[in-house]
């Protein structure tokens, strides 16, 4: 549909008609000035709608995917342009609005998109901004640019994803204004006002023929949003949401000082206040903060121009040499080390560290699978060299708490070697030998982790159910008997002694940890199933939990699926349906039974687990031990017709934060949890 739309308007663009508009822009002196001919005009335009055509051809070319994910990476590309004039130090508030109708609005108060004649585009340089691939850089002085990843692809994308986009620009007095229709402009760029104020303000409505839903969700809005804020301390966000009448403001003067604490907020720190660390060398100022708790895993988020770069890079990698450097020489030069036997390892002083790097970096390189991996090898030695310094001086100047720090070092040292000794006992029992593989494993028969996959199924009873339902060829069934140790709470050496975690690592192939190599899985699947009742969901979550803290590379390449066993049965005499939601249960009994009172059945059935009328019966599903093998298959194994949910990780730090909530230490916050989100705890994404 999508195709046939843009094809249209291609044909239309050629249109004499439409470009003698075009060329006349009547209401502004300066696009008078610039006058351009007719022919070269249409030639620009064509080559626009063409490059508009390739992004709604291929939407997920430009934003990653058309699901949610990419809905709301319309707004954070918007969001980006502002924060490009923010970092240029021409911007201090963006405000972003959900609007009753559907659509957002981003305005910023930076220096208003330039509107005049754009000298070889033959348009006005608004125009173009909105209109033409990659355009919006093209001119813009400020030099950290926002470009890793998806990130930076443009606004001309969202353009041309949206139904609609009205854009407003506040310069030199003016209002300026041009509305698009799926990226094609009405009519030119005009004035329809007057102001002091200066900025940027862009509506727009998302193409449903493009997006599956075009619904915004707040709370993901937020997230990000307020990651921007703690990154620029000077930067005033607000999220307000029109329908809901809800409205939430993101300043954080303390920047990533604050980000730091409230990455932690749940735990117990070393120190009073995060150690702050900022410096500039060569163009590339450098910011970090840090802190040590009680926990034992490390939780580093790296950023290079505001964008995460989950998967590192040479800016990591110099504060991972500074922090062992320094620490490692002040434990020595004070006399802290006691037992000498032990050698303080990279590892050792990262356990329970929490840190937000965040540099700016004039034309960063971006590497990795997904382009989030910093490359410019210069830059190494720039973090290196100024956290080293600063550290240094942190650590001289606070004795007391450095102290502490190290003592905990030394203490996951000993731990880690705790640990290396159980390893080697269970190595030489050849337990985590792959010629050993757990005995209750049923294995595929292809040897090919491309086309392998494994299902991780709660219980014994489903277990063999799965082992009798599955395709044997592709499918591996891996059953697990009650709830796997909480690796929340655990070191490394009591997880690599818990039965279940050991047959999990073992089957998987690929080691655990730093150890971890993605590429000796043995099956590009990884797929939990559980039942759909609490205990299930906290199976699975304690299942996250393990593969984000010890294999995240997993879920980081979206091997890691959840499998969705349906959620009703319907009877009616021999007929018998399964059912994945709440709106295809209503669906069904409207299909079955006319339109009359369905919302009090599924309020029902939800609640009280059965029901039955005029001889359909509808229950609620208690697990997956009730289906026999040839129904797990149709519902919940067979690739033809299951429903898979992908387990992705947009925001590491608020994940983190999840987990931590879910199954650290901390009674207190748990039980706010998930009162506050009982409701919506079976779409539970991390
Ligand atoms: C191009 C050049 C300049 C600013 C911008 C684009 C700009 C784009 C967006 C998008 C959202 N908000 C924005 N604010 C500014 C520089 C203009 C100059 O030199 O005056």
């Amino acid at each position: 549909m999508a195709k046939s739309r843009s094809k249209k308007a291609a044909a239309k663009g050629k249109g004499s008609a439409k470009k003698e508009k075009l060329i006349k822009p009547q209401t502004q002196k300066e696009l008078q000035k610039g006058s351009i001919a007719g022919g070269e005009y249409s030639a620009q335009s064509i080559h626009v709608l063409k490059g508009l055509e390739a992004v709604r051809k291929r939407p997920a070319m430009y934003i990653g995917d058309v699901s949610s994910r990419g809905l709301h990476h319309l707004v954070y590309e918007v969001v980006d342009n502002s924060i490009d004039e923010a970092m240029g130090g021409y911007c201090t508030r963006i405000d972003v609005t959900i609007n009753k109708n559907g659509s957002v609005t981003v305005e910023d108060d930076g220096r208003g998109i330039p509107t005049e004649i754009h000298p070889s585009e033959g348009r006005s340089a608004l125009e173009v901004v909105m209109t033409v691939l990659h355009a919006g850089g093209k001119f813009d002085k400020s030099s950290y640019k926002v470009s890793g990843g998806l990130h930076g692809v443009g606004v001309s994308v969202v353009n041309a994803l949206s139904e609609w986009l009205e854009v407003e620009s506040y310069r030199d007095g003016q209002v300026y204004f041009q509305k698009y229709k799926r990226g094609e402009p009405e009519e030119p760029v005009k004035v329809i006002g007057k102001t002091a104020k200066h900025g940027t303000k862009t509506t727009f409505l998302p193409d449903s023929d493009i997006f599956k839903k075009t619904v915004f969700k707040f709370d993901t809005l937020a997230e990000r949003l307020r990651e921007l804020a703690f990154l620029n301390k000077d930067l005033v966000i607000t999220l307000k949401d029109e329908k809901e009448n809800h409205e939430e403001s993101f300043h954080f003067e303390g920047g990533i000082v604050e980000f730091v604490q409230y990455i932690d907020d749940k735990r117990k720190s070393l120190i009073k206040k995060p150690i702050y660390i900022t410096g500039e060398m060569e163009n590339t100022p450098v910011e970090v903060a840090l802190q040590y708790n009680d926990s034992y895993s490390d939780n580093i988020f790296t950023y290079v121009n505001n964008i995460n770069t989950h998967e590192g890079g040479t800016h990591l990698v110099g504060f991972k040499a500074a922090l062992t450097r320094t620490l490692n020489n002040y434990a020595f030069k004070s006399n802290l080390v006691k037992n000498k036997k032990i050698s303080l390892q990279g590892d050792d002083f990262r356990e329970g560290l929490t840190a937000v790097i965040s540099i700016k970096v004039p034309e960063p390189q971006f590497e990795g699978q997904t382009k989030t991996k910093l490359g410019n090898s210069e830059t190494k030695s720039i973090v290196e060299s100024i956290i080293g310094e600063n550290l240094r001086l942190w650590l001289e100047d606070k004795p007391n708490e450095a102290k502490r720090i190290i003592e905990k070092c030394m203490r996951a040292a000993e731990a880690r070697e705790a640990a290396r000794q159980a390893r080697d006992l269970t190595r030489r029992k050849n337990a985590l030998e792959i010629s050993n593989l757990p005995g209750k494993l049923a294995d595929c028969s292809i040897n090919d982790p491309e086309h392998a996959e494994i299902y991780l199924v709660e219980g014994d009873s489903a277990g063999g159910s799965a082992k009798q339902g599955r395709d044997r060829r592709f499918q591996a069934i891996l059953p697990l008997k009650g709830k796997i140790l909480n690796v929340e709470k655990a070191r490394m050496h009591k997880i690599l002694e818990n039965d279940e975690i050991k047959a999990i690592f073992t089957a998987l192939g690929a080691g655990i940890g730093d150890s971890f190599d993605l590429n000796r899985i043995r099956y590009g699947k990884i797929i939990i199933m559980c039942d759909a009742d609490v205990d299930g969901s906290h199976i699975r979550t304690l299942l996250l939990t393990l593969l984000f803290r010890h294999m995240r590379q997993l879920i980081e390449a979206g091997r890691v699926y959840i499998a969705q066993p349906p959620l009703f049965k319907v009877k009616k005499g021999k007929h018998e349906e399964y059912v994945f939601d709440e709106d295809e249960l209503e669906r069904i009994i409207k299909k079955l039974k006319g339109t009359k009172g369905t919302e009090d059945v599924v309020k029902e059935v939800t609640e009280e687990g059965a029901m039955s009328m005029n001889g359909i019966v509808v229950s609620r599903f208690k697990g997956l031990g009730e289906m026999n093998p040839e129904q797990l298959w149709q519902t919940t194994m067979n690739p033809e017709t299951r429903t898979v949910l992908q387990v992705t990780i947009d925001n590491a730090a608020e994940a983190d934060r999840l987990f931590q909530t879910l199954m650290g230490d901390n009674v207190e916050p748990r039980r706010e949890f998930i009162e506050k989100n009982a409701k919506y705890v079976r779409n539970l994404d991390i």
